[in-house]
């Protein structure tokens, strides 16, 4: 009996107090004094704030993208009020569209629309707190984890780096942040400054938010002018991709659709959209919404 309460305590004993407490956390400690500087002190003072939350762990164990049908997902992006509301968006922001549009080759319904996407331009940023994301994928989802600890380094780097409060900025379950929906490292490599203020602040400037995105997909392979699909039939890709043309760099696509499936070719731009986020469901509806926004 007592050894089976002693086995008890020490399965309960699993679920560390807090994250300072965890015995992976050491790594990432030593890392974030050692490599970059920071004080001992500060970390393991964030790393006990710091909260595990299921909710987290449920949320990233089924997302949409690999989950829901296409007719599903693309219900709940293609519809009238994010519709509305983007070209709406395009409406008051035109000028840093236009510039963004100019300076990076990647349209202005393509830039409102993963704004629409992501977070419906703005209104919807996230509610967890990114240290909790971070720390709860980082030490208590293995499959990700070496990811996720990862992120969690560049998450200290960039708050120290933007002035940001460790404990307060909010984000998706998966630790994106702001207009765009940034990770830290992507924010860190690929966020810039596009209202000239010289600070890069993915929160609260529209500007700044849209010179990332077109940014972003500029270095990811965006082509001016380039393709997103091809469509709709398989003889018509043939046709369309003469011989000549290697049919292997492109992505195969099929989208089932009232019943039947819808044959598309991705191209360099559809291939681009996808390192914003991998899913095939997301850039097509990228694609889908930035086409409704030009009716
Ligand atoms: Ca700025």
């Amino acid at each position: 009996m007592k050894n089976f309460l002693f086995l008890i305590f020490t399965l309960v004993n699993l679920s560390y107090a807090d994250y300072f407490e965890h015995p992976e956390s050491q790594e990432i400690i030593n890392e974030l004094v050692e490599i970059h500087g920071f004080d001992k002190k500060y970390v393991e003072t964030v790393l006990k704030d710091a909260k595990k939350q299921q909710k987290i762990i449920d949320s990233i164990s089924k997302p949409a993208e690999f989950t829901w049908t296409w007719e599903r997902y693309k219900k709940l992006f293609i519809e009238e009020k994010r519709i509305r509301n983007g070209k709406k968006f395009i409406k008051n922001n035109l000028v840093t569209l236009e510039r963004a549009e100019k300076e990076f080759g990647v349209p202005k319904e393509i830039i409102t629309s993963i704004l629409g996407i992501e977070t419906r331009y703005g209104k919807i940023l996230g509610n967890y707190r990114v240290i909790d994301s971070l720390t709860t994928l980082g030490f208590d989802y293995p499959r990700r984890s070496a990811f996720f600890k990862d992120e969690l380094t560049k998450f200290f780097l960039l708050t120290r780096e933007n002035n940001l409060d460790i404990y307060s900025v909010k984000g998706s379950y998966a630790g994106a942040m702001g207009y765009g929906q940034f990770i830290s490292s992507s924010y860190r490599a690929y966020a810039i400054d596009f209202d000239g203020d010289n600070s890069v602040d993915l929160f609260n400037s529209v500007d700044d938010a849209i010179g990332s995105i077109a940014n972003y997909l500029k270095v990811h392979g965006w082509k001016r002018n380039g393709k997103i699909v091809t469509g709709s039939s398989l003889n018509n890709v043939r046709e369309i991709y003469k011989p000549h043309d290697s049919l292997s760099k492109f992505i195969p696509l099929s989208f089932n659709e009232d019943g039947k499936d819808n044959y598309f070719i991705g191209d360099d731009n559809f291939v681009a959209i996808t390192k914003y986020n991998r899913s095939h469901f997301y850039a097509m509806a990228v694609y889908y919404l930035a086409e409704e926004f030009k009716k």
